[in-house]
């Protein structure tokens, strides 16, 4: 039986927190999903699949208005709402099904927790971690107006005020990962630890910006990705990124969306 299931559309920078965590800790993922199109049409359910596989019956009985990042309809079981009553992906579960998981920074936390022993990705002692969920914490607050200005930017709706929001929300996160690396080889601690993986990530997704020059041209504005004035979080950033256990995802997914 596998460590934990997550399940989540693909590619996906939040899903690669969890599973770069995995492969520098040795917890076994099971990952269920699909392209955010196929996964319109699937069933959202601990044991996900295609609506082919489903009675009309059971479809009808799960149908749901989308709310943030798709559109149009989704179909959620019960089942699944109770386990993530946010209805949103990646969503995580136990082995059993019977705990549901949520936010991709908790899911991450999970992994590093069930991998702990082996490979110390949750830090050492109550403050190193605690130190950690800060770091997760803030992250979340900055992928909350990135998510609004990258669904703006896919959508074409880019406006002004989004892009403020989003540069003011970049400088002030940015500002705080170079300043926790003053002096300091990673964010917590005298190793990676959730922390920096989670921070690779927002960073790699927030990045697509860059590949879409047409939207920025068109508002006479330019993409908010711009690291110079972070010069210790780019440094990291890049080693981060040279990591085997990180590159294996990010790579393919960099080169996906930014470099054409
Ligand atoms: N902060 C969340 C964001 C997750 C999220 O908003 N997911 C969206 C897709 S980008 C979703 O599942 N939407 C489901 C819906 O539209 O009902 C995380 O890091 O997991």
């Amino acid at each position: 039986m596998t460590d934990i299931r997550i399940f989540s559309y693909l590619p996906n920078p939040r899903l690669y927190k969890s599973t770069i965590a995995a492969r520098l800790n040795g917890v076994d993922i099971d990952i269920v999903g699909a392209s955010p199109k196929e996964l319109s049409n699937w069933l959202w359910d601990f044991d996900a699949r295609p609506l082919e596989q489903v009675t009309d019956a059971e479809k009808q009985a799960c149908e749901r208005d989308a709310r943030t990042g798709f559109s149009g309809k989704l179909y959620k079981t019960d089942r699944f709402l109770e386990a993530n009553p946010y209805g949103t992906v990646p969503c995580a579960f136990s082995p059993d099904g019977s705990i549901g998981l949520f936010e991709s920074n908790s899911i991450l936390r999970a992994v590093a927790r069930l991998g702990q022993e082996r490979f110390p990705l949750y830090g050492n002692g109550v403050f190193e971690a605690s130190r950690i969920d800060a770091f997760l914490d803030a992250s979340l607050v900055f992928a909350r107006d990135s998510q609004i200005y990258l669904l703006a930017i896919g959508r074409k709706v880019l406006n002004g005020e989004i892009h403020d929001r989003a540069q003011d929300a970049f400088i002030a996160w940015m500002s705080g990962i170079e300043q926790g690396l003053h002096d300091r080889q990673w964010l917590v601690g005298k190793g990676i630890s959730a922390a920096d993986i989670c921070f690779a990530c927002e960073l790699a997704l927030f990045s697509r910006d860059l590949a879409a020059q047409d939207v920025f041209e068109s508002l006479g504005r330019k993409p908010v990705t711009d690291l110079s004035a972070f010069p210790q979080a780019s440094a990291h950033y890049a080693r981060l990124c040279a990591m085997d256990a990180v590159s294996h995802d990010l790579k393919p997914y960099l080169n996906r969306y930014t470099n054409g």
